[in-house]
């Protein structure tokens, strides 16, 4: 492989992207494939500070302006000095999060106007698509239950049940071919089952990898 690969994991919290992109990346790097395990936000020092101001504000502190911009910020700095970087080093990388996290939150969570936001995507990434966005599928009620069993809540897992309905009907959304065909800034979408355990997870998404890129990724399982 001469140019690296950006695969998104996505999909609403608990469902387990934050579990999985280390282990698909450890699952790469055995096959003889560099790669590195990336989230969003965060993931640079001015990102981690971020981050921080994100996720640990007081609610309502942050606009909702404020807030899609500071996602962008994020992102801009991680796609200009970690992730080009790496894709021209011919590194895969695993991203916990991208663009369709903002569409599903930003857009369809908070309401805010869809070509703005979209515009404003376009100046952080400058024209970086994902090869490829595995959006783990998880019932809503299952993935929340997770992530009440690991105890810690941040402002947005706090926010309101009709804002986490309309993220979670967006995430569903996504994989939808049309949806696809329309925002072609987010690459192709395979929806994955995230129902199961971590190992069956992992080992749906590793399919997917090698159905996707055979030539790559197949041939390894055989040797
Ligand atoms: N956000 C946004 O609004 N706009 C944007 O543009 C972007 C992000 C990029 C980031 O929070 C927040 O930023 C996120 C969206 C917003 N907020 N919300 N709400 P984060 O990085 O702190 O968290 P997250 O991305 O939402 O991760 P999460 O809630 O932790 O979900 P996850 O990564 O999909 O799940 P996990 O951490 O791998 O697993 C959750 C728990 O379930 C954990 O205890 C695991 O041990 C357990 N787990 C994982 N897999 C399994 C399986 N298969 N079976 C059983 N238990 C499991």
């Amino acid at each position: 492989m001469t140019t690296g690969k950006l695969i998104v994991l996505e999909g609403p919290e608990g469902a387990g992207k934050t579990t999985q992109a280390p282990l698909v990346a450890e699952w790469l790097n055995n096959s003889g494939h560099p790669a590195m395990a990336l989230r969003e936000p965060g993931g640079t020092p001015i990102g981690d500070q971020i981050r921080a101001i994100l996720l640990d504000t007081p609610d309502g502190a942050v606009g909702e302006a404020a807030e899609a911009l500071l996602y962008m910020a994020s992102r801009a700095q991680l796609v200009d000095r970690i992730i080009r970087p790496a894709l021209t080093l011919g590194t895969i990388v695993l991203l916990d999060r991208f663009f369709l996290s903002t569409y599903a939150y930003q857009v369809a969570g908070r309401g805010l106007p869809e070509a703005e936001v979209r515009a404003a995507n376009q100046l952080a990434v400058g024209g970086l698509v994902p090869d490829l966005t595995i959006m783990l599928t998880i019932p809503a009620e299952q993935g929340m239950a997770r992530v009440a069993r690991r105890g810690a809540h941040d402002r947005l897992e706090r926010a309101d049940r009709e804002f986490h309905e309309r993220v979670s009907r967006a995430f569903a959304a996504f994989a939808d071919a049309e949806w696809q065909r329309t925002h072609p800034e987010c690459g192709p979408v395979v929806a994955v089952d995230a129902a199961g355990d971590v190992d069956a997870v992992h080992r749906a998404i590793v399919k997917v990898l090698e159905r996707r890129w055979p030539e790559s990724f197949a041939r390894d399982r055989r040797q």
